[in-house]
């Protein structure tokens, strides 16, 4: 076609295979990272298109975060720092699949159905992880980008969480933030410093943080930042990429699934430990008990944690917001209870992915949103940002007042509301404890999990599993959902789940009861019925020892 003749020769350098078939799902195209070359250029063309749509500067993160090494990824981020619109992750799933010759009808499709005016200028932003494949690949996005006349810039290495804040602070002209990283350095230490400088009787012992980078871009951004934050908080890096394989037996997604410290860290009995994914947009704590057992504090504990903080300050300074959480299946059913029956929160389920969870969030005042995984970040309403402001500036208000409302302006400040922020959640978290005099010890107490357990099943087409009710039952293949009923039934204080993942080739398993047995039995059993009812591949799941 005579109008995108850059376009049409830039693209055959970067072909489609045939037989690839993607989809935009849970966190944008993930696979191997030899298939996505053509993916790469043609989400350039995308972010230029949805540019000139929005008006705005796109970002595109080329990552696979907790993925292993040898895949990759990519999603793109809306003028405010949020996930792509759903209407347009159908225009990926078209553009990333049209055949090679037909690349350019498709693109029109696009133009056309997309309504977008091809006379904008267009901005485009690009980060990459520390995969070896991501510089090629960013490449791509970049010459998918010049290809239709866009410009672009290039941000390099940068955690998933930053890009999003690059792309918010330069749409909000600055209002936001500063869309360089020493200006996300900047502003979320200082809010750090502020947030903990009168904490009383903080010793060395409580600053101390051990932090498995997972091997990913989380420790060269840590290890950028910490001059930044004047030696309030004791960071022991480990992890770093120094030798290790990204992801590998270690970072929040190992840590969370197999509920066990990562290798290659040291930790003294009673002391905090936290571990980032390999793009640093999720976090989970632990600590290991004289015993020498292992305890996880998960994204439901985070929650937990930052809602009784909040709500504790709200009610100091006389604010009335509304304050709700929001989480997924995979929330234990303990942290639901305790947050509806204990704290009379409003908590709401969605279907996994940040994209969910983040626009139920936006429907509140104040909005916490936390996957059991870690993934999360709290979400302030511009009215509450307001009444916080005007608290702040309140000359009449006492001394206790003004304390208070500076401590809410200062968490807001350390928070990034555009996606969840491992980096962000840290300082905020340890913030908290700081400032609550607590112990991992006591904020775990604060309610016991259930036990739980997820196991993975390979079947042929993952695709054959639907569910419904935010992921909580089947809807197909036949006999599925009535099988997990049976089983769970079998099972105190049970429940279980199934779905298929949007981030690997696989059937998820979710299953918590009582007892550790019980979980482990019914994680097994309900992996069996997946195996036999949805097209298991690769020889039945053994029981787990
Ligand atoms: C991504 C998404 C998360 C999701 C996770 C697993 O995380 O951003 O919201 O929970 O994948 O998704 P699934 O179960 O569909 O594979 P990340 O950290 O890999 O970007």
């Amino acid at each position: 076609m005579a109008q995108f003749p850059e376009v049409s020769k830039q693209s055959s350098l970067h072909p489609k295979p045939a037989d690839v078939f993607l989809q935009y799902a849970t966190a944008g195209f993930r696979t191997n990272a030899k298939l996505l070359d053509h993916v790469m250029f043609r989400m350039g063309v995308l972010a230029t298109l949805r540019s000139k749509k929005t008006n705005a500067t796109i970002g595109v993160m080329v990552t696979a975060s907790h993925n292993p090494e040898e895949d990759n990824g990519v999603k793109l981020i809306d003028p405010m720092g949020e996930m792509l619109s759903q209407t347009w992750e159908v225009f990926a799933t078209q553009l990333a699949n049209a055949d090679q010759d037909d690349f350019l009808t498709a693109l029109m499709d696009v133009i056309e159905k997309g309504s977008v005016d091809m006379s904008r200028e267009a901005n485009v932003f690009v980060g990459k992880d520390t995969r070896s494949s991501s510089a090629s690949l960013s490449q791509a996005v970049l010459d998918g980008v010049s290809a239709l006349g866009g410009r672009s810039r290039d941000y390099g290495l940068l955690t998933t969480p930053q890009l999003h804040y690059m792309v918010r602070c330069h749409n909000t002209r600055g209002e936001y933030g500063e869309a360089t990283l020493e200006g996300y350095y900047k502003k979320l230490s200082q809010a750090f410093i502020q947030l903990t400088k009168n904490a009383s009787n903080c010793t060395d012992d409580q600053k101390h943080l051990s932090v498995d980078a997972a091997n990913g871009i989380g420790a060269l951004k840590l290890r950028e930042m910490e001059c930044y934050l004047n030696k309030e908080l004791h960071i022991s890096l480990f992890n770093d990429g120094s030798r290790g394989k990204l992801n590998h037996r270690c970072g929040a997604d190992f840590v969370k699934t197999q509920q066990k410290a990562p290798t290659g860290l040291t930790m003294n009995p009673g002391e905090r430990g936290c571990s980032f994914d390999g793009d640093a947009d999720r976090i989970v704590y632990y600590y290991i008990d004289s015993e020498g057992q292992f305890h996880l504090l998960d994204g439901d504990k985070i929650a937990t944690l930052i809602c009784t903080f909040l709500k504790e300050l709200f009610t100091q300074v006389g604010l009335n917001l509304n304050v709700a959480v929001v989480q997924t299946a995979y929330a234990n059913g303990s942290s639901t209870h305790y947050l509806e029956d204990t704290m009379k929160v409003m908590v709401r389920c969605t279907k996994t992915g940040v994209k969910h969870l983040h626009h139920a969030a936006q429907e509140f005042d104040v909005g916490v949103y936390f996957e059991a995984n870690g993934h999360g970040t709290v979400l302030f309403s511009e009215a509450a940002e307001e009444q916080i402001r005007q608290l702040v500036e309140d000359a009449t208000a006492d001394e206790e007042r003004k304390r208070v409302a500076l401590l809410l302006q200062n968490t807001v400040n350390v928070i990034n509301q555009t996606v969840g922020d491992a980096i962000s959640d840290m300082l905020l978290i340890e913030a908290i404890l700081t400032i609550k005099g607590m112990t991992v010890q006591q904020w775990d107490a604060i309610y016991g999990d259930l036990p739980n357990r997820q196991l993975k099943v390979k079947v042929a087409d993952r695709r054959v599993i639907d569910t419904t009710d935010a992921e909580r039952r089947v809807v197909s293949p036949a006999g599925l959902q009535e099988s997990i009923d049976t089983l769970v039934r079998n099972h105190r204080r049970a429940r279980a789940f199934v779905r298929p993942s949007g981030t690997e080739d696989v059937v998820r398993v979710y299953a918590e009861a009582e007892t550790r047995e019980s979980a482990d039995a019914l994680a097994h059993e309900v992996s069996l019925a997946v195996y036999r009812l949805a097209g298991g591949v690769g020889g039945e799941p053994k029981p787990l020892l």
